[in-house]
């Protein structure tokens, strides 16, 4: 009998989040799912499909979820491994057109630096907020 083994999936992919800063605001937005995350804030995105890169990633992404045109794609933060193996990303990019919509999100916030310090980010963002500050300072 063929010895059995267990066959782990393999998510080796990215997942990307954009940092949307326009006067000295901070896009956030409000998950609805999973229901651990339902009602948490984060910086919108998801999943980078099969050999797709970060930035069309971004790009579609945002046009899935809020309905706008960006470009761009500078890292803030740190890597942030997730735990099926993937690997969360966060970049900072342009508004090139469109008005941000809570297409795929409870609601949408833009948060100033003391705002962005107070309201209920999801885990796995934390970590982005010195970092975030340092951009909504204007550098
Ligand atoms: N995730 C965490 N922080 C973020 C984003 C965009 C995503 N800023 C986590 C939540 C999910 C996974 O990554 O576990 C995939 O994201 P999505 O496709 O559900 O948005
Ligand atoms: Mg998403």
């Amino acid at each position: 009998m063929p010895e059995e083994r267990a066959r782990p999936v393999e998510n080796t992919g990215e997942v990307v989040a954009a940092a949307i800063i326009v006067d000295g605001r901070l896009l956030l937005a409000q998950r609805t799912r999973p229901p651990e995350l339902a009602g948490l804030w984060e910086l919108p995105g998801g999943k980078a499909e099969a050999g797709e890169s970060a930035e069309d990633a971004l790009r579609r992404e945002l046009r899935e979820e809020l309905g706008v045109e960006v470009s761009g794609g500078d890292r803030i933060g740190d890597d942030v491994p997730l735990p099926d193996g993937r690997v969360l990303r966060a970049y900072r990019v342009q508004l090139v057109s469109g008005t941000p919509a809570a297409l795929d999100h409870a609601e949408l916030r833009w948060v100033d630096e003391r705002e962005l310090g107070e309201i209920d980010l999801v885990g796995n963002d934390r970590g982005w907020v010195p970092d975030l500050r340092l951009h909504l300072n204007g550098r």
